[in-house]
């Protein structure tokens, strides 16, 4: 580990009464360590069966997190009584994606039971980061998505309401990224190998999903089997949800797909043994993996049946919930709200309605009504390539019924556009459900639109630009469901846990309210301009950028020097987040200082840091350009020292956790109107880096609350894109701005590519030849200029601390208690339901 050893978790920023703690908690005199009853021996010896003298760190870190678990579990338990008692309207939050990161220290932390820890870390001798290193990311999802999904079902807990998560135990998360020669390889990534802790499976609430055929799984691809139904069974794991302060702990249910335990004894009898295996094979493959794709919808079959499968097996558990404490179905919309994390579970559309039609013989007018009011649907992106479409003819297969109710539902909406609209033929195409043409599709955020009551983006203008270009035929027609949810992220983990030492400077000087209600925050203002608490932040950026040099030297050997600026882009890598902008200022500032060594200039490092989908050649080529970068730049002595780039491989939870809180420029430098909202750009305010970014998602909402003057904003506003898309022309910049010039040539003569010449002849088509469809020419010049006065701030401290403060002062909207507390308010219609 890294020089400075971190031994024990951080002392909790909150003064807790231990013993009311596990009270609360229900603990009665068990203790945590110390005793052979213990808790923490007893998992070492009773579940591991290994002498405390001889387990291995994964063995402590296992009995560690039961222990933990074993505290929140009565708790747990009473936390669904009380929803069974009290009977509140509940909301279920449906997601293909929750990409939760490490759950330990979090726990720990919610459940405000550092002290505990601290204490028995200390008296076992346990070493608190090996501990926690020893637990994988749950990494079951791409980005940004997936991550909100996490955040949010954190702040549901947080603020008490009765929601519950509903996605799928995936076995492989997403792919882990090597970098072998500057090129990304992916590896899978067994995060279930060794036995998880905290989830809880709960055999006895399987669930059965029908289908109209069967099906075989070979290659990754999905074979339908017609005339031959099946069945499914999906397994709940259980995982719990610690809101903070430890009184609500939640449930995010994950399914696991496994084949009926009845086999067709028919074919084991009548010889095919081989067969019967092999359909039990496909059945549990169809939660393998998750698909490695981001905003790029994959037609896969596979994923067709994932998402039917998630959609089936929480429809069933949740319709059995309600049926379990309410008699009267027709009041199911005012007991269930239930959110579609983007369309990927739009068939809950036609599940519902087929429950409500089928199983509870309502008629279709009262069907369809209750349907509409029990589900919301949440767009998360623009890009159209990503909206999911289809084949029609799967549904034929696999789900007739389904489709049967799909028809109907177009025919009811044709109609309505008929009589509302006149019979424009344009406007009834773009409306259906159905694509036609050869190979028609099914349209699924049309479906989710017009089978749910409200439809909402993610940010500001994500939401206008949903509501007036990419769905506008569907915004006139039902207006009144058009929203907007502006995203957030959990400030427990993205402050409190990732940057101790800011939190604590944090709640020194304005007390500790700020972790539950993050607009506190706004008392930080009037300490902008004061003199010991910009020092106070100055030490603990500093702090945590030493740390993050400590571990980047430990962990891969890499040498970064914390007095340079920490000049940041990481995302997931694709054209519309411009990693090439960057690449090319990188460049423009390596030809001038190879032009005037002499230069005036803070010595920055920047660190690139996300994956490729993989297969997304171009995407896979921006890393491969950045790892020849830093190469180069580092063999080059005129400019070592004063510029470093840095991939860091293998992009998850955890490494944003100890980068962001090192923070100092965060470049949020997507092409205007593409990036729905964006996240990271929030979590980087809050730890107080500076943002360079274009007018896109919630940077626009960063910058109203912070004020343009404290954020580095440049380049074409989204409508300035559309409005020069039909004329612009990359060739121009090229012959005008020699810097420009500069760059490509040098990047084109192969100077980052001696010994692989025209390797990156595919970039200088993107970016020159096929017209630079993202602008990275029209906003370089910007762009350079926007770092230019980030960089004449850095060299006055004062201004640049206080500007910083400013950023955190004015983050407090971005927390996700405060985008779900909009959701629960305007959507969802669901309060608290405290636990006593
Ligand atoms: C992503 C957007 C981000 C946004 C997150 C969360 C998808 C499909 N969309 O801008 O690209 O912040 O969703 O809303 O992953």
């Amino acid at each position: 580990m890294g020089a400075k050893t971190v031994l024990e978790p951080p002392v909790s920023t909150g003064s807790h009464n231990i013993s009311k703690l596990l009270r609360q908690y229900g603990c009665g005199p068990i203790r945590f360590e110390g005793t052979e009853n213990a808790l923490y021996e007893r998992h070492l010896l009773c579940d591991n069966v290994i002498d405390g003298g001889a387990a291995t760190p994964r063995d402590r870190f296992e009995a560690f997190a039961r222990s933990v678990r074993d505290i929140l579990s009565q708790r747990w338990v009473l936390t669904e009584r009380t929803y069974e008692r009290k009977n509140p309207k509940r909301v279920y939050y449906l997601s293909m994606e929750f990409l939760i990161g490490r759950s330990l220290a979090n726990n720990v932390s919610n459940l405000l039971l550092e002290g505990v820890a601290q204490e028995a870390i200390h008296r076992k001798h346990l070493n608190w980061i090996d501990l926690l290193e020893q637990e994988p990311d749950a990494a079951l999802g791409n980005g940004g998505l997936g991550r909100l999904a996490a955040c949010f079902m954190e702040s549901a807990a947080t603020m008490h309401l009765p929601a519950m998560g509903y996605g799928l135990r995936y076995d492989y998360g997403l792919f882990k990224q090597g970098i072998r020669d500057g090129w990304q390889y992916e590896q899978p990534d067994p995060w279930l190998r060794a036995q998880d802790p905290w989830e809880v499976v709960r055999p006895h609430e399987k669930v059965e999903v029908r289908l109209n055929s069967s099906f075989e799984i070979s290659g990754g691809s999905l074979r339908a089997v017609p005339g031959r139904p099946s069945t499914l069974i999906g397994i709940p794991f259980d995982r719990p949800v610690v809101g903070y302060g430890g009184a609500t702990i939640n449930t995010l249910r994950l399914w696991a797909a496994a084949a009926p335990d009845f086999f067709n004894f028919q074919e084991f009898s009548g010889g095919d043994f081989v067969g019967a295996l092999a359909q039990t094979l496909s059945a549990e493959s169809l939660t393998r993996v998750l698909y490695p794709d981001d905003t790029t919808s994959m037609g896969q079959g596979l994923r067709f049946v994932q998402e039917y499968f998630l959609v089936a097996c929480s429809l069933a558990d949740l319709v059995r919930r309600f049926r379990r404490y309410n008699t009267d179905v027709s009041t199911f919309a005012e007991r269930v709200a239930i959110q579609l994390n983007d369309t990927h579970p739009a068939m809950a559309v036609p599940e519902l309605l087929r429950i409500l039609l089928d199983e509870a013989h309502l008629g279709w007018d009262e069907a369809w009504e209750i349907t509409k009011a029990t589900l919301g649907y949440t767009n998360h992106t623009l890009m159209p390539e990503a909206l999911e479409k289809w084949p029609l003819a799967w549904f034929e297969i696999l789900l007739p019924r389904h489709l049967e109710l799909i028809y109907e539902i177009n025919r009811r909406l044709l109609d309505e556009v008929r009589s509302r609209f006149s019979d424009d033929e344009g406007r009834l195409q773009r409306v259906s459900l159905i694509e036609e043409g050869t190979g028609r599709k099914i349209r699924m955020a049309n479906l989710a639109i017009v089978g749910s009551h409200s439809t909402n983006g993610v940010a500001a203008i994500h939401s206008e630009l949903l509501r007036t270009t990419t769905v506008k035929d569907l915004a006139k027609m039902f207006p009144e469901r058009f929203n907007n949810k502006t995203n957030g992220v959990t400030p427990r983990r993205w402050l409190l846990l990732a940057n101790p030492a800011f939190s604590r400077a944090i709640t020194d000087a304005i007390g500790d309210k700020w972790i539950a209600d993050l607009n506190e925050l706004n008392k930080l203002r009037a300490l902008a301009n004061d003199v010991s608490f910009r020092d106070t932040f100055r030490m603990a950026k500093r702090d945590a950028k030493s740390q993050f040099a400590d571990w980047l030297r430990s962990f891969s050997g890499q040498a970064v020097d914390p007095e340079t600026i920490f000049d940041c882009h990481v995302k997931r890598f694709h054209e519309y987040k411009r990693q090439m902008l960057m690449a090319l200022r990188i460049v423009v500032l390596y030809n001038r200082l190879r032009a005037n060594p002499n230069l005036d200039m803070h010595p920055r490092t920047f660190f690139f840091s996300g994956k490729a989908a993989p297969a997304y050649k171009l995407a896979k080529l921006m890393i491969k350009f950045v790892n020849n970068l830093a190469g180069t730049i580092e063999g080059d002595p005129v400019v070592r020292g004063r510029l470093k780039v840095v991939f860091l491989p293998e992009y998850c939870v955890s490494l944003a956790e100890r980068l962001i809180p090192a923070s100092d420029a965060s470049n949020q430098i997507s092409t205007a109107g593409y990036e729905a909202s964006g996240t990271s750009n929030m979590k980087f305010m809050m730890n107080g880096a500076l943002t360079v970014g274009t007018r896109d998602g919630a940077t626009i909402e960063m910058a109203q609350e912070a004020g343009e003057e404290n954020l580095f904003l440049f380049g074409l506003t989204a409508e300035q894109v559309v409005a020069v898309r039909g004329w612009y022309n990359p060739q121009f910049h090229y012959e005008n701005e020699p810097e420009t010039r500069a760059a490509l040539d040098l990047i084109f003569s192969d100077h980052f590519s001696r010994n692989e010449p025209g390797v990156f002849s595919p970039l200088r088509e993107m970016l020159l030849t096929n017209g630079d469809f993202y602008m990275h020419l029209a906003d370089l010049t910007s762009y350079v200029q926007a770092h230019e006065q980030l960089g004449a701030l850095y060299a006055d401290r004062n201004a640049w601390a206080h500007k910083a403060i400013l950023n955190v002062a004015s983050s407090g909207k971005f927390s996700s208690d405060r985008t779900i507390s909009e959701y629960a308010a305007e959507i969802w219609n669901v309060k608290p339901c405290p636990v006593p």
